[in-house]
Formats: C-alpha cells, structure tokens, sequence
C-alpha cells in the first residue's frame, strides 16, 4: 500500500472539493482531492447555470475569476411568466444594485481544476473503492484504489464533498446524523439546444400543465426544463413532443417566440429536499450536497455547496494559524443557518411554480394570488430578489 500524508484530505473534486481545496492552498494548507470521475467527466457533466452574487465575488476574491469576468453574462432581472403574461423582476433594483451571473457550473470546475494544476496540488481522478476511516480518533485516512495501487491518506481532517450520492455521509454512524427531507411528486426534464436564447434574461413559468424554465448557457446554447413526471424516462419525450410542450407552456399575448434548435442533450432530475445535521462528525466535515439538497427551482445547489467550503476554509485556516478550534466548532451551526433559509427560499418557489398531481382548485388560486401579490407589491417582490441574488453569506468575510 502507498502511504501519502497531508493536512486535509479532501474527498469528491466537484465545486465545492475543488473550491475547498483552493482556498487551502491559499492559505498554505496542503490538501489532496480524491475524486471518483475522470477529469473529463466533472468538466463535461451539465448541471447548475446561475451564479449568485457572493458566489462571482468568491471566484474574484479567490483569484479564479478572469474567465468568469470574460464569459459570464451578468443579469439584472428575471421573469415570472403566468396566465399568459410576463412579469419582470428587477432584481438589482429590488437589492440595491446585486445581480447574478449565468456561467455554467463545468466552467466553474475547470477553473478550479486549472487552478488547481497550474500550483502542482495533488489530485487523483478515477479513484477506485474509495473509503475514509478513523475519522472519529484522530487519525482519519482516506483509501482507495487507483492504477497505481491501494493508496492510503494520513490526514488531520477530511473534507466530504462527494455529493450526495458519495461515501463520507454514509460512513457516519447512522443515530449521530439526523436527516430531514422531502421528495416533491414531479421532476426535470432539462434540455440543451444549439440556439440562441429567446429572451435576455431566465423565464420561470407557472401553467396549468406544469412548470417551465427557460434559462441559457451562452448567447449560442439555451437550457430549458419541463415538469414532468418522476418516472418518466428521456425515451417518452421525443424532441417533438418536448418542443410541442413548450410552445404550449410559454405562450404570451403579445410577440414572444421560443427559438427551436437541435437538442444536444436530455435528463430527467428529481427534485428533493434533504438536510443532513450536523455537518461534522468527529474529524469529518460535510460540505455541498454530501450534506444538503435543495430543488433546482431557486438556482440555489451549488452556491450553496460554495458557501459552506467558503466557511470550512476559514475555520481551517483559523486552526493552523493558531491552533483554535472554535469556527471548526461552530461549523456545521454557522452552515446550517444559511442551509435552512435556502431550504426554505427553494421550497417555495418549488410550491409557487409547480403544479402538484393532488392539485385542487383552491390551491391553483392561491398560486396565482401569491404570483400577482409578487408582481405587484414592491415588499414581496423584494423578498423573492434578495433570496435569489444570494442572502448575505455567514462567517468571517476576508478570506486568503
Ligand atoms: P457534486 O457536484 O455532486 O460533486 C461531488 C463530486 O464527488 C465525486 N464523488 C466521489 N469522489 C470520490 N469518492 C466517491 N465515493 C465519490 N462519490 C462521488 C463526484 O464524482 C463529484 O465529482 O457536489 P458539490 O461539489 O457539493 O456541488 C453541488 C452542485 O453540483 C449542485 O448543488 C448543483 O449542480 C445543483 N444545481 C444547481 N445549483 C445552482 O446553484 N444553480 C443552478 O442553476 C442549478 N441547477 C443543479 C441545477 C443540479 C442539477 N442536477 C442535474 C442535479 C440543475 C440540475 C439539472
Ligand atoms: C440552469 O440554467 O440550469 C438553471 C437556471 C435556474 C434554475 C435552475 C437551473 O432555477
């Protein structure tokens, strides 16, 4: 067995393990990622478009953010599309100037994983039977298999950012987690089509036959979603069907077209809601969506993710400059302060938007009054805004 040795060992190399292990090496903490996937993999995989305020002055602050100052589009605004009629939200207006920015997730991993490269941090991609032990001593190891062998990491901590289907939330004894959760009785269908977007800024859609979503990933290639049924498979929805589906939901009084182009990729999401608490176990942290899962509908998943690495970071430069443990403490009570305001922010606008299978009525009315109430009182639209730019982030605010 190889024996490595470092001060944070970091499992999962998505957003949140490579924003993690960034902000260590900034403030001369050696890490090592240990990630399951192909480099390729977690820099194709489509996934989170928006980007919060806070999340644009993370990348900046970090010193990641010249391509995201170069390529992302920055919007002011958002429409809320119901009873054939569009509503516009100004977001920047309504929080004093914030705005958000669309850039694609993978973009955000390739920054990071450049980053990462460009200062010689060890990351092993395509690591194999990956498992972390010792976790509640003091001498937590991290072990997997790769090409070269086993391979076993000495640590001082490790960070579980392996999402939620990963392996450091699972090795926690069950009893010391309590988990709390919803699953909504709908899903995603998400395309990518090769066309320009059909509006300036993201559409959000209330219709009597589901949810609809316009968003983009650049002025060339647009991201649109589909409620749809849970168990549907992207074999029931032909590109014609999906199309057709659209065309119905997003129609307006008035001028507005939805621009058709191929689709280059289809998945269906499922939508839940899932707290892990605490985020720590003895020398174990959870960070991102190894510990929480929010639904898409308020863009809110990876900023998220974001801003627990951003606090984890903080807490562990704190540690190693002078030994003090009290924000590795307060860890997981500072994350789950934001983690249940987000819960919450994403869980209505999941209610407001979708339509539920044991819909009646009287419910279909109160979704629509609480639309009219948001496009028409400057309190409740101002709520909704400052939610969706990003609530003020927790904890210390300079970092490395
Ligand atoms: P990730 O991105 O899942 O990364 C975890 C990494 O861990 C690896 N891994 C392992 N590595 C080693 N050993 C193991 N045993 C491992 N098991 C797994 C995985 O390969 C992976 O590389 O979690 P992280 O870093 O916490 O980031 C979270 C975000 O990815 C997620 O919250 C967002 O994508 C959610 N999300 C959105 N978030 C937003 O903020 N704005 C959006 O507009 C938005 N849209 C979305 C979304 C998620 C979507 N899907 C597909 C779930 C739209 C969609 C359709
Ligand atoms: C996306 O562009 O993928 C996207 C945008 C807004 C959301 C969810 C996903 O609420």
């Amino acid at each position: 067995m190889n024996q490595l040795r470092t001060q944070v060992g970091i499992v999962g190399g998505g957003p949140a393990g490579m924003m993690l292990a960034h902000l260590l090496h900034r403030a001369g903490i050696e890490s090592i990622v240990v990630e399951a996937r192909s480099r390729d993999y977690v820099q194709e995989r489509v996934r989170a478009g928006v980007l919060e305020q806070g999340t644009c002055d993370l990348m900046h602050a970090a010193g990641v953010g010249a391509r995201l100052e170069r390529e992302g589009i920055t919007h002011q605004g958002i429409e809320l599309r119901f009873g054939g009629q569009r509503h516009r939200i100004d977001l920047s207006g309504l929080t004093g100037g914030k705005t958000i920015t669309i850039y694609p997730q993978r973009e955000v991993v390739k920054d990071l994983i450049d980053a990462r490269i460009a200062v010689g941090g060890a990351i092993f991609f395509e690591a194999e039977e990956v498992s972390i032990r010792g976790f509640d001593g003091d001498a937590p190891t991290i072990q997997f298999r790769d090409s070269g062998g086993v391979q076993e990491i000495r640590c001082d901590f490790i960070a579980g950012c392996d999402g939620f289907h990963g392996v450091c939330r699972p090795s926690i004894p069950a009893g010391a987690l309590t988990i709390f959760e919803r699953t909504y009785p709908f899903a995603w269908l998400g395309i990518l089509a090769e066309v320009a977007p059909s509006s300036d800024e993201l559409i959000y859609c209330h219709h009597e036959r589901g949810f609809a979503l316009h968003s983009m990933r650049s002025p060339s290639l647009t991201r649109l979603y589909l409620q749809c049924d849970p168990n549907d498979s992207v074999a029931a929805w032909s590109d014609e069907r999906i199309w057709e589906e659209l065309h119905t939901r997003f129609a307006v009084a008035g001028g507005w077209k939805l621009n058709e182009g191929p689709i280059v990729q289809k998945g269906v999401t499922p939508m839940r809601s899932f707290v892990a608490e605490p985020m720590r176990y003895g020398h174990v942290f959870i960070a991102g969506d190894a510990a929480h899962i929010v639904p898409p509908t308020g863009a809110k998943g990876l900023n998220l993710a974001l801003a627990d690495v951003r606090v984890l970071a903080a807490a562990l430069a704190k540690y190693y400059a002078g030994g003090s443990r009290d924000l590795l403490d307060s860890y997981s009570q500072t994350c789950l302060k934001r983690v249940w305001k987000v819960q919450r922010f994403s869980w209505w606008m999941t209610s407001l938007l979708h339509r539920f299978p044991a819909d009646n009525p009287f419910d279909r009315r109160r979704q629509v009054a609480e639309l009219d109430y948001i496009t028409s009182s400057r309190a409740a639209a101002q709520s909704l805004a400052e939610n969706y730019v990003g609530l003020p982030m927790e904890g210390p605010q300079r970092f490395p």
